[in-house]
């Protein structure tokens, strides 16, 4: 980041209970107990993924812009954001894609801030369609060459893309989709959009990476190509397990950009090593990507041996193909047979999701394994003690 000075003098106000993965630029996840304390993250608890300092926004000067592949190029206020186009609400949850990379790097180090568990959350969103907006902007035909539509944030400053602004796109098949829900959001959780999350306006591309949900957007370019910016041609990308630093510039380009989610689960209550005595309750979240419902979430007590169906407490929507919130699960214990005579036993917990496709998460870390340490969706297993009550006088 050589001579790119950038300043965090004027970050937001913080929840002090964060888990800090980086400072600054500001990273940071709940504590995985309290992230599945509610279905819609409280908007403090929600997890932050920032690349530089949060611009300080005025809302009355704000402006977005509209240009590339469109008839009218479009210079639009926030007020016209939100007198001109429908209001629309819809719940989704963001997961960034390098959720529980410290995990993979467990297993072979990798690049990027370590996050947990938690770098995901659950939200309501409110703000016109970006369709509408693309509508008003009398978009091109994808005959002509209309695509991708490119965002730019008003974050400069990021170091892995020598301080320009965060950047990032989606097809325009994705944005132009009446079911695919991306909104232009000026509201979350039913107030406006904090710093933090966007303010005073941010994509929220429901089902895809949440690298592509650009925050403070400043402008939307209609465009053949990809966005050029370093977060969709550089990062965010699965490489196979045999790319290095030394050979990655030769995979670079042939490597498709991450857009939908893949399916994912975790346990969030016990905590890993906890001593427990029985009945305890294993709660977690699931998710999937382009709006594919969780269906089921098995549980194990044997390492994966042995399974059961959990209780999964999710949105009521019926049977549907645009499911963005995330699921949550429990699984209470009553029972565990081997602990009997015994003053306690150690067991491995273990989850795993099925989604509305069938699909399921891989087994092992090491069968998904890449450079950048993005998409790690492997079973989550969580070893824990369990102590004979009847034993206690014992201990
Ligand atoms: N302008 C801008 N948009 C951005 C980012 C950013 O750094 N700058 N981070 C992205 C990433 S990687 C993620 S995971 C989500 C995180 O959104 P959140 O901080 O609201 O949870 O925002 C995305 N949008
Ligand atoms: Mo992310």
């Amino acid at each position: 980041m050589e001579g790119i000075k950038v300043s965090f003098e004027n970050e937001p106000y913080r929840d002090p209970d964060f888990i800090i993965n980086h400072k600054a630029p500001f990273n940071a996840e709940p504590k995985p107990d309290v992230l599945v304390q509610s279905f819609i993250t409280p908007t403090e608890k929600f997890y932050v993924r920032n690349h530089a300092p949060v611009p300080d926004i005025c809302p009355t000067a704000y402006t977005l812009k509209i240009d590339g592949l469109v008839g009218q190029p479009l210079t639009l206020s926030l007020n016209d954001i939100k007198t001109k186009f429908e209001k629309v609400t819809i719940t989704a949850h963001l997961q960034c894609a390098g959720n529980r990379r410290t995990a993979m790097s467990e297993y072979k180090k990798v690049k990027g801030v370590g996050w947990g568990i938690a770098s995901l959350s659950n939200a309501t969103w409110g703000g016109c369609r970006l369709r509408d907006v693309l509508l008003h902007a009398k978009i091109f035909s994808k005959e002509s060459g209309a695509n991708h539509a490119v965002f730019w944030g008003l974050d400069f400053g990021c170091p892995e893309d020598n301080g320009k602004p965060y950047g990032s796109s989606i097809t325009v098949e994705k944005a132009m989709d009446i079911d695919g829900d991306v909104l232009l959001a000026y509201e979350m959780n039913g107030e406006t959009i904090n710093r933090d999350h966007g303010f005073p306006l941010r994509v929220v591309a429901p089902g895809i990476i949440g690298a592509r949900s650009v925050k403070w957007l400043d402008k939307i370019t209609i465009s053949p190509h990809e966005s050029e910016s370093f977060f969709q041609r550089r990062d965010y990308k699965i490489f196979h397990n045999g790319v290095d630093w030394n050979n990655v510039e030769k995979y670079w380009d042939k490597t498709p950009s991450l857009q939908e989610l893949s399916i994912q689960s975790a346990i969030c209550v016990p905590a890993p090593n906890s001593a427990l005595y029985l009945p305890f309750t294993i709660t977690g979240y699931a998710t999937s990507g382009g709006g594919r419902k969780i269906e089921r979430v098995d549980v194990s007590l044997d390492g994966g041996e042995t399974w059961d169906y959990a209780e999964l407490l999710g949105e009521d929507k019926g049977v549907c193909t645009k499911y963005w919130g995330w699921t949550l699960f429990r699984y209470t214990i009553t029972k565990l047979p081997q602990l009997e005579g015994k003053d306690s036993t150690k067991i491995k917990l273990v989850c795993r999701a099925w989604d509305l496709s069938s699909n399921t998460q891989p087994k092992d870390v090491k069968d998904i394994w890449n450079l950048r340490g993005v998409m790690n969706n492997c079973w989550h297993t969580v070893d824990v003690t369990i102590l004979n009550q009847n034993k206690k006088s014992n201990l």
